[in-house]
Order: C-alpha cells, then structure tokens, then sequence
C-alpha cells in the first residue's frame, strides 16, 4: 500500500518531519511558493494533518478543503486551535498531547509563582544594572501563609497542587464541577475561587468556553494584594481588564506566560514593576518539546498502522 500523505502547513521540529518522512509522504506546505496552488494539487490526497499553533486556527473550513483526511494531530496539550467539534462532525479524529508535559508546566507554574512574589527577574536586573551598592533590594511579597486557589484541576493543576502542598499553602480550586476524591477546598464560581485567595494560578483549556473567564469582576474580588499566575491561555484571561486592574491597584501583581495575542503583550504590562513577563514557554523544554513531538508521530502511526489513535481528545474519541 502507499505511503499515507500527510499535510504540515508550518514547520515542526526536525525530528518529527524527519519521523514523519521515513513513514509517510509528507508535503511541506511552509516551503511552498505558491501555497495556494500546492494545497489545491494535494489536497484529494491527504488523510493526515500535523499542525501546531503555527500553523494558525485549523477550522471548518480547513477541514473541507481536504475529502480524504482522517486526522489532525495536534502538538500541545492545549487544542483550541482546531476546531474538533467540526472534525468530529466529519468524524475525522483530532489528537493531542497530553501527560507528556503536564510536570513541565506546572515547574514553570510553580517557577512563576515565585519570581512573581519574590521579584525573582526585577532582584537579578537589580544586580545586574549595578544598583545594589547603593543599597538593598526593595522587600517582597511572600508565599508564607497565602491560599493559592487554582482554576482548572485538570492533570497540570493537580502537578500544580501537588507541588504547592510541599510548600506548606493552602490550596481551593474552581474547575466544571467538584471532583470526587479531591480534598481541596471547592467553589462554585470563578468569583468565590477569588475571593477564598491570594493567588490564583489559572489552568483552564483556552476555547470559547472559558473566553475571559477571568474578567474585572474576579480580579475585583482576588484583591489588593491578590495576584495572577496565568500559565494556560491568554484568551481566558480579560487582558485589557487585567491591564488595568494592574494599574489601579486593584490586585497586586501578575505572573504571566500566555497573552490574547501572541506574540504581541501591550505596552502597559512592559512598564509595569509588579509583573513577570514570559515568552509561552511553559512546555518549552528539549526534553518535553521532543516528548511532544514523538506523541504527534506516534499518534499518525498508530492511526494508520492500526486505526486507532493514541490520544484523541474527547470530542472525537468514540464512546
Ligand atoms: C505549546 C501549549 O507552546 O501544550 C500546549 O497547549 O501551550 C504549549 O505546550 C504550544 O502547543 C506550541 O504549539
């Protein structure tokens, strides 16, 4: 039988093209210079799709461009850039990549969280611009003795939660509904999570569902000296209501790796002494990236050798 084809439209790490190319006939959108033209001469033919963000929103329309495809296999564990409600609408499977990076994010979670409270980044500029001579750093905030509310336990909440109970906190959470089996304090809304904390490190999926899911209301309610760990996805986040809920005093600090329009972060949260600013790179390890990368493989050839995929996300899992 020839060799499945599989579309990327933007580049991916080398060893997964390199994977990909030793199993399948892969075409290489990204390096074509009539793209257009390219998807139309290929497009009947394609039953895989290996996409990351890069690749922009795979939506509906996307999906119909090819008759033929089967999957998407997405890297990230985050999927909210394709629409799989209407790929499972055209029962064509998507898969991400779950569990592999779960550790990693919540290390830089927890890594955030500290240099947010501590001034982690603003105490080494200090050093660094030769300004310690002259007297001491400013003190911080603390960790010791704040509730830390998480919104979203999910499997990267709970490796959040689990390494905040080594540092002696209290944690609550907010997600869809109480967990059984789960300790944590729970409330019922976004709000009550807010106003039960100090901390609120935000873990929820991006998507319409929790589009600004943080708003002025839940900024209000976390308080003065409340702050904001943000290591999911800016669209849940109300930037323009979190800019300013900065600049009023409103809550007292911000730890974010994720922004509403990557790569762009407003110039008001570049002047601001209170945030800790991160380029997304909450999963952006060799080691963890490369474990992403081997599930996005792995996850087309268990497709095709086997017609099961390793990791679909629900809404196109069967049963
Ligand atoms: C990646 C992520 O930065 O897994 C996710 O959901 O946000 C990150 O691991 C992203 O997927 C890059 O494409």
């Amino acid at each position: 039988m020839p060799a499945a084809q599989i579309l990327m439209p933007a580049p991916m790490a080398d060893d997964v093209v390199a994977a990909l190319e030793a199993r399948f006939t892969l075409h290489r959108l990204w390096e074509q210079d009539d793209r257009e033209g390219y998807l139309r001469s290929v497009a009947a033919d394609i039953r895989g799709l290996a996409v990351s963000t890069l690749a922009g929103r795979i939506d509906a329309a996307w999906l119909d461009r090819f008759p033929a495809l089967e999957i998407v296999a997405s890297f990230g564990v985050g999927y909210d850039n394709v629409d799989a409600s209407a790929a499972a609408d055209r029962g064509i499977v998507v898969t991400n990549t779950p569990g592999v990076l779960d550790d990693e994010v919540a290390d830089l979670a927890v890594g955030l969280l500290l240099a947010t409270l501590r001034r982690i980044p603003q105490a080494d500029r200090f050093v660094r611009e030769g300004r310690w001579a002259d007297g001491a750093f400013p003190l911080s905030p603390t960790l010791r003795g704040r509730r830390v509310g998480i919104l979203g336990l999910g499997a990267i909440g709970k490796a959040i939660a689990r390494r905040l109970d080594g540092f002696g906190v209290a944690i609550g959470y907010h997600g869809r509904s109480r967990q059984e089996g789960v300790a944590y304090p729970y409330h019922d809304t976004p709000v009550a999570l807010a106003a039960a904390s100090d901390v609120v490190v935000v873990m929820v999926p991006g998507g319409s569902g929790t589009r600004h899911l943080v708003d002025a209301e839940m900024l209000a309610a976390l308080g003065p000296d409340g702050v904001l760990i943000n290591v999911s996805r800016g669209s849940v986040v109300d930037e323009t209501a979190l800019v300013a809920a900065l600049s009023d005093g409103t809550i007292g600090g911000a730890g974010l790796d994720v922004f509403e329009n990557e790569p762009q972060v407003p110039d008001a949260l570049l002047a601001m002494p209170n945030v800790v600013l991160l380029p997304h790179i909450g999963s952006a390890s060799h080691a963890t990236r490369a474990a992403m990368g081997r599930l996005v493989v792995d996850n087309l050839t268990a497709w095709f050798d086997d017609g099961r995929a390793l990791t679909p996300v629900p809404e196109t899992s069967p049963g």
